[in-house]
């Protein structure tokens, strides 16, 4: 399943580097892409593992506003 997380605390590809290396290790996704200019995160996650909910609390977990 694909999510798209809109993450109003990215400002530059430092920030979508960080989001994509933490997430990709998360079981249950498959990949991630960040865009700097959008501030879009695209998830592809497998939804019997984990939820979008669990994804965005990683995502402010290490710092980012959502
Ligand atoms: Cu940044």
């Amino acid at each position: 399943m694909i999510a798209e997380i809109y993450v109003s605390g990215i400002h530059c590809t430092g920030c979508t580097g960080r989001i994509e290396r933490v997430l990709a290790k998360r079981e249950g996704i498959s990949s991630v892409s960040g865009n700097a200019s959008t501030k879009v995160v695209t998830v592809d996650y497998n939804p019997s593992i984990l939820t979008e909910a669990d994804i965005k609390s990683a995502i402010a977990k290490i710092g980012f506003e959502l």
